[in-house]
């Protein structure tokens, strides 16, 4: 164990902490350490003890002050009477009032006309994901929790693949996360190869992958990169091959890359033979994909096919970090089917080097959090049946115990399949935000659907402007107690505690808002928590910690195994194997199958693109990809922090100058985007790290310094590039989106 979590130094109290949320981060738990003098945070520093950190932080975690002491930050519960929706109209109330309110709200909506009629909305990788369903199920005692985004398009993509195919949790690159003694540790090996799939981990530090772990492997253990990204990223220049793949075409290239290697023999017979099922119908099913072909359809030359396939599966052990690409795809799931194939024919699975691998997906699951809920009785089977869309897309729903986000939508505007008429907005800025697309239809429709809104939130945005009747200040990780996990248990590198140091606000956390509104509806289960830090204990910190034990070490790993199947540890039952119907990973997926779907990998076109839309692409010649991430915000977040905006004063659109100069676009000028769902604009940025027929948007974009009343809402729609991006599903199974695929055109904004 390090320094004790907390100390006096120099007149000062250090708190050493893991960072989460808010403000907004994947849960990735980064050592930190908070100096506070007379009540307050005057210094922010990274704690070099943090095993993973060790010390390095981001500039948004680096601006925390500025967050917390912010002059616009929501301090006290607001009310605001619905009739001056979309007005600067707030009143304060007190923080009991508040619940008052919201209590009576939800016994209204609930006793009226049933409690289907609320849903809870929730973004991505915060707190309040973590007790998102649980907020809905035992909180509202709703069964519908809402993640907005088309296609449910992040995440639940990767890991429902990976459940339905092998029953097990996340593969990460095996960056020695669990290990106290990192690289050095006697056993573990670095991977050969990683190879970066749609993923720019520096800027992202998504979900359990921290960027500077990759160039911690590269700088120390000579580990080799290959990056499969339209763009050329900053890894991408150190690396050996950049696959410059056409938007949207990830299937193609992984089954030309799988192509090469049972074309040459060149994967591991003995691994394919004992865990892998379906191996000769997807060698027969990678013969429609050659080289050759995959170089058409991928727009990637045919010879680095064929030298990364050789590379990954030859340089034993080697990794794979895969991104939102893959769920910001037509056909993700078959993205991520085709990925395992490669990781599990080149054993390069749950091996030292290679991909680790998350025990099969137990506790802790949005399934158990159902079970639990009907235990307790908050929702019961009959409701949870009234979740919107489920029934047209199950292999969606029944996995993440959510609804459907496009079904939501459809919902909102016709009122069927009943009228859904209180929103509550925790941790999603669904207008003029990043989560919607058609951000126009989301508003009306909400506009007319919605009787009441509530938010917690730590600015005013488009969200709380137009919409809400009810806000409650949220505390930032500085100022709660509660507990991080990277990959959201599904792969965990560690269990951190975060740790309060001041406090700044009359509000509330996401799990303090969850328990008083569910001691309030369901008394009879809540009852059983004593406190928040109670509830974390029985309910969070595994094994027998408490999770004031867990506080004084401030971080632990648990210990890492490989080779699982064969322990038996990849099945409840402890036979070796994987937890499929066949026992192995389903090459050839009985689920999928079961499903509707083709049981092997394919590709899909995306919908609008120069070969599904031909005479729409002669009007609108770019393939549009958007969202690779900045470090100054986390999607939404940070438009108003000075500091960082200053680094990213305006949103940005990339285009390779080749193409720019073409269309007399020089560096800095505003741009139109534009498709056939109409325009928006931002400045332009030529670099050739891109290709030369595709261009990057930035998303999330709004104004926090523009009038935020309507009709204006901070701008919002001047440059947020989903005002022209669909909301409309397009993955067969109900997965998928074109955010990461569609088509624009571009020209200079003039003075018309
Ligand atoms: N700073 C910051 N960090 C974040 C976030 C944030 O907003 N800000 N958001 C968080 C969230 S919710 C997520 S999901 C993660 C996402 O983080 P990542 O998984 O790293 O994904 P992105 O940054 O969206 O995109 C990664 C790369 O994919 C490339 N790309 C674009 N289109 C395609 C394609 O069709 N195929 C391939 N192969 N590559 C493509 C982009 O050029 C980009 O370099 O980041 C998380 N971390
Ligand atoms: N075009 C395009 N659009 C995209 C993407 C893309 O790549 N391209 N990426 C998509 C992806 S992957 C995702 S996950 C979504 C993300 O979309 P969201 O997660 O909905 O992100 P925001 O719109 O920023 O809204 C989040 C709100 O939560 C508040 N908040 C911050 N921290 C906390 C917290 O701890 N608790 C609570 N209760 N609230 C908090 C913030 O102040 C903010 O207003 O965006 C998607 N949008
Ligand atoms: S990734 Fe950056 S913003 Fe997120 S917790 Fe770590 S340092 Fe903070
Ligand atoms: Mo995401």
């Amino acid at each position: 164990m390090g320094k004790p979590w907390k100390r006096e130094e120099n007149g000062e109290t250090i708190v050493r902490t893991c960072a989460w949320s808010p403000p907004g981060c994947h849960p990735v738990g980064c050592g930190i350490q908070l100096h506070v003098k007379d009540g307050k945070v005057v210094q922010v520093e990274g704690d070099p003890e943090h095993p993973i950190t060790r010390g390095a932080l981001c500039p948004r975690c680096l601006a925390l002050k500025d967050v917390m002491y912010h002059r616009d930050r929501i301090m006290y519960p607001l009310k605001r009477d619905p009739k001056d929706r979309g007005k600067d109209a707030w009143e304060r109330i007190a923080l009991d009032e508040a619940f008052d309110l919201l209590e009576e709200k939800t016994r209204y909506f609930s006793e009226t006309y049933g409690p289907e009629s609320i849903v809870v909305f929730c973004g991505t990788g915060r707190e309040a994901t973590k007790y998102h369903n649980e907020l809905a199920f035992m909180g509202f005692g709703t069964p519908n929790a809402c993640y907005a985004q088309s296609g449910w398009a992040c995440y639940a993509p990767r890991v429902s693949s990976m459940a339905y195919l092998m029953g097990g949790g996340y593969p990460e690159i095996d960056y020695a996360a669990r290990y106290p003694d990192r690289y050095n540790h006697p056993g573990w090996e670095a991977p050969k190869y990683i190879m970066l799939w749609g993923k720019e981990p520096l800027k992202s530090n998504a979900d359990g992958l921290w960027g500077h772990a990759v160039i911690d492997l590269m700088k120390n253990c000579g580990t080799k990169l290959i990056c499969v990204d339209p763009r050329i990223t900053w890894l991408g220049t150190r690396a050996e091959i950049n696959l410059q793949v056409r938007p949207g075409t990830d299937a193609a290239l992984a089954l030309g890359l799988l192509n090469v290697i049972i074309t040459e023999d060149l994967y591991d017979h003995d691994a394919v033979d004992k865990w892998c099922y379906g191996f000769a119908e997807l060698a027969e099913r990678v013969k429609e994909y050659p080289p050759a072909k995959v170089a058409e359809i991928t727009w990637v030359d045919e010879d680095l096919i064929v030298e990364a396939a050789r590379r990954y599966a030859t340089s034993k052990h080697s990794a794979i970090g895969w991104g939102l690409s893959v769920d910001q795809n037509p056909n993700g799931i078959q993205v991520g089917q085709a990925l395992l194939a490669l990781m599990a024919i080149t054993d390069n699975l749950d091996v030292p080097g290679g991909n680790t691998l998350g025990l099969p997906i137990e506790d802790d699951t949005n399934v158990d959090m159902i079970n639990r809920a009907m235990e307790a009785g908050t929702v019961t089977p009959e409701l949870f049946e009234k979740r919107i869309g489920a029934a047209e897309f199950p292999f969606v729903c029944q996995l993440m115990s959510t609804n459907h986000p496009d079904s939501v939508l459809d919902t909102l505007e016709t009122q069927q399949p009943y009228r859904l008429r209180m929103g509550v907005f925790q941790s999603s800025n669904l207008v003029g935000g990043a989560i919607t697309a058609a951000q126009e239809r989301w508003l009306e429709a909400m506009k007319e659907s919605f009787e009441f809104c509530v938010a917690t939130e730590l600015f005013h945005n488009p969200t709380t402007m137009a919409l809400c009747d009810l806000v409650f200040p949220l505390k930032t990780f500085a100022e709660h107690n509660t507990l991080v996990e990277s990959h959201y248990g599904f792969n965990v590198a560690f269990e951190g505690a975060c740790n309060k140091a001041v406090d700044v606000v009359e509000g509330v956390s996401d799990l303090e808002f969850m328990m008083r509104i569910g001691e309030r509806m369901f008394p009879d289960y809540w009852k059983q928590f004593a406190s928040m830090e109670d509830y974390m204990t029985q309910v969070e910190v595994p094994g027998d910690m408490t999770w004031e034990e867990l506080r004084e070490h401030v971080v632990v790993q648990p210990e890492e195994t490989y080779r699982k199947c064969e322990k038996g540890l990849m099945r409840f039952d402890g036979q070796p194997g994987y937890m499929t119907q066949t026992g192995r990973i389903e090459l050839w997926s009985t689920a999928y199958q079961q499903f509707g779907d083709d049981p092997l990998p394919y590709f899909q076109e995306p919908p609008f693109s120069p070969y599904s839309t031909p005479e729409l692409f002669e009007q609108y010649p770019f393939v549009l990809t958007t969202g690779g991430r900045k470090y100054t915000s986390f999607h939404s977040e940070h438009r108003q922090i000075d500091r960082l905006r200053e680094i990213d004063p305006q949103p940005t659109v990339e285009i390779n100058p080749v193409a720019a100069a073409r269309l007399g676009i020089a560096e800095g000028d505003w741009v139109w985007i534009e498709n056939q769902n109409g325009r928006v604009k931002q400045v332009a940025h030529l670099t050739e790290g891109i290709h030369e027929r595709v261009v990057h948007a930035h998303h999330g974009w709004w104004f926090p310094e523009q009038d935020g009343e309507e009709p204006n809402l901070f701008g919002f729609r001047q440059s947020n590039i989903n005002m022209i991006m669909p909301h409309k599903v397009i993955g067969k199974l109900g997965f998928g989106n074109t955010f990461k695929c569609h088509i624009c055109a571009i020209y200079k904004v003039t003075d018309e």
